[in-house]
């Protein structure tokens, strides 16, 4: 019911779908992030780029491609972007993603071939060819290709809709104590695109701690009996065991798809306007998501954080979009 409820809500709101392009570094929860946004109807899915992050550009990227082929997607492009962070060495997460950075399920052969673009120009010209608000940037990993965007084509800002990113958190790091992967591997990028104008959503990981895969999520994953379900059912069983041995969870948290999610329907991830700013002297506190909760917020605020998952409807959300992708011929 719930579900039925949520999905027709989000068409019936917006009418129009809504266009984003994907920036992630596949990455177990980056594929069903790609995989919630082309399957759900409200989304518009114009380009999905690569960054350096759980793994090097090169495996993500092809991780990348290779999702694409799971999950039916042909004509929308693909590019990669950039292969190191803006200051720091590259830092991989091998121990929670594997040595490809998507291990678990057999990946295919990819058949999508990708852009010959940088992604940093796919962005741009994407923003600057479409109509000014229209466009709603979704960064899933580090924010290395977004800043260089913002730094090489500074008229993109005033012309995106929203950055609606999976990163940071208030409450707590999970790669320091004080800091998330995607914000602490690229600081300095990340101190860029909070501090451009563009309103910006930070869904870190006070939300996505909410977003686990239970058993019972999973085998209602499994039960739909589809070849991209199973990919999912098997990304989840070693995401399961990793967050286990390296992180203690007894459920994965599926991070990015919650970004997504907060495209889709807005009251399945609740958020709240507060001042946030990136650290970057703090010899503890390098990559801090530094939220000012104190109230009112400034009437200049242009950052929110997420706060509250709908867990049911989130799930559901996800369930619905591997409903429509069936099985891809
Ligand atoms: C997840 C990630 C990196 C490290 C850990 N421990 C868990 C990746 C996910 O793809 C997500 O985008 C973000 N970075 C969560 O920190
Ligand atoms: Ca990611």
């Amino acid at each position: 019911m719930k579900l039925d409820f949520i999905c027709e809500k989000s068409y019936r709101l917006s009418g129009m779908p809504q266009k984003i392009i994907l920036d992630c570094d596949p990455g177990h929860d980056d594929a069903i992030a790609i995989l919630l946004a082309h399957g759900n109807p409200s989304i518009e899915l114009l380009a999905v780029t690569t960054v350096v992050g759980n793994q090097t550009l090169k495996k993500v990227t092809r991780n990348a491609l290779s999702v694409a082929r799971v999950a039916g997607i042909k004509g929308i492009p693909f590019a990669a972007g950039c292969a190191r962070p803006l200051v720091r060495t590259v830092e991989v997460a091998p121990d929670i993603h594997g040595e490809s950075g998507l291990d678990g399920p057999v990946l295919p052969e990819p058949t999508l071939e990708l852009d010959e673009r940088h992604a940093v120009d796919l962005i741009i010209e994407t923003i600057m060819s479409h109509e000014p608000g229209t466009i709603t940037l979704v960064p899933t990993g580090g924010l290395t290709n977004i800043a260089m965007a913002a730094r090489k084509e500074p008229r993109i800002v005033p012309r995106v809709k929203e950055v609606v990113l999976m990163g940071g958190g208030y409450a707590g790091g999970n790669w320091s104590a004080t800091s998330e992967f995607n914000i602490i591997i690229d600081p300095e990028a990340a101190h860029i695109v909070f501090n451009e104008s563009w309103p910006l959503t930070m869904v870190g990981l006070d939300l996505t701690h909410q977003a686990l895969a239970t058993p019972e999520v999973v085998a209602r994953i499994q039960q739909i009996g589809t070849g991209p379900a199973q990919f999912v059912v098997e990304l989840l069983q070693f995401f399961a065991s990793t967050y286990l041995e390296a992180q203690g969870f007894l459920h994965p948290p599926v991070h990015d798809p919650c970004a997504v999610a907060r495209v889709i329907a807005p009251d399945v991830v609740s958020a709240r306007r507060v001042p946030i700013d990136i650290e970057l002297t703090g010899t503890l506190t390098l990559g801090m998501t530094v939220a000012d909760f104190r109230a009112p917020a400034p009437a200049d605020c242009h950052t929110q954080v997420a706060v509250d998952l709908d867990h049911e409807a989130f799930w559901a959300l996800i369930v619905d979009a591997l409903e429509r992708i069936g099985d891809p011929a």
